[in-house]
């Protein structure tokens, strides 16, 4: 089986760290389902094995962290593009849930639903080189309602509304000073900032940690939406996974050339 990972083992069992290494670079570590079937696989070993915090990186010196969702796993046949059951969805939920600290380690671009990936992390360290793309508008797609969230939890609204709109990179600089990551630090400290990040963390009371990061994840998932509400934007989502411009940016992105949206 093509292994789109290598999980640095040796390492997991030192000092209880985990670390998890995207690896298929000529898709630029697009999230396809068979790379996150891998990952979602390697965190259940991870569990098993009672690590106590899990890195979350690319190649050194990766000029892409992750493409994103991998477009030419979008469905074009009128299903929802990210609902419940997706890979994206699903990877999400897994590190959410996952019962300690996850720490995405970031060198180079990060885009589209993997700027979820990486905003759905416990803990942000990024290089300089590291951008973060927010890109539903540049394909199309009608963005899900707990990445909405993923992403609002992350950063000021206005700043969401800016990324989500422009679908623009915003460099790690910039990131860190709106309190988008935790840290930015120079390409040659990062990873030795992230380990000893790791084993502070890895030395203080798993049960404990457990427990906020739960806490944290319920109490920043409690939105208050109706049912009706709900259904709306399901219903405002469909007319966007069913319209001709949905399929324009799919369809553009595969031929390699800029998408011509009629609005319908
Ligand atoms: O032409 P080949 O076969 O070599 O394949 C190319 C690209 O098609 C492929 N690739 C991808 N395949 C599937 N899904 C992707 N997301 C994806 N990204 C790239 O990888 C091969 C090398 O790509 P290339 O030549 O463009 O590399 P580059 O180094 O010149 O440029 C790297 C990027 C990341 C700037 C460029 O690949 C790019 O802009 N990729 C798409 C980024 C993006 O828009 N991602 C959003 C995906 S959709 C998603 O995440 C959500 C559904 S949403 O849109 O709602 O946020």
């Amino acid at each position: 089986m093509t292994s789109y990972l290598i999980m640095a083992d040796a390492k997991w069992y030192e000092a209880s760290i985990g670390t998890l290494t995207l690896n298929n670079p000529h898709k630029r570590n697009a999230l396809s389902e068979a790379l996150v079937r891998e990952l979602i696989a390697s965190f259940e070993a991870m569990q098993a094995a009672e690590v106590r915090v899990v890195v979350l990186r690319a190649a050194s010196g990766a000029k892409v962290w992750s493409a994103g969702h991998d477009v030419d796993e979008l469905p074009l046949d009128g299903r929802d593009p990210l609902g419940w059951d997706d890979p994206l969805r699903h990877l999400v939920r897994t590190i959410e849930n996952f019962p300690c600290p996850v720490i995405a380690m970031v060198e180079g671009g990060v885009w589209g639903g993997a700027c979820e990936v990486v905003l759905a992390c416990d803990v942000v360290i990024a290089a300089p080189s590291a951008t973060f793309a927010v890109t539903p508008a540049r394909l199309g797609v009608p963005y899900n309602v707990s990445g909405m969230n993923t992403f609002m939890n992350a950063a000021n609204i206005r700043i969401i509304k800016e990324m989500a709109f422009t679908a623009q990179p915003v460099g790690a600089e910039r990131a860190e000073r709106m309190g988008m990551i935790n840290h930015l630090v120079g390409g040659d400290e990062l990873l030795a900032f992230t380990d000893n990040m790791a084993r502070v963390i890895a030395g203080n009371s798993p049960l404990s940690i457990r427990v906020m990061k739960e806490q944290l994840r319920v109490l920043t998932g409690a939105n208050p939406m109706t049912p009706r509400g709900f259904e709306r934007i399901q219903g405002l989502r469909r007319i966007v996974y069913d319209s001709a411009d949905y399929r324009e940016g799919i369809l553009a992105f595969k031929e390699k050339r800029p998408p011509k949206f009629s609005g319908r």
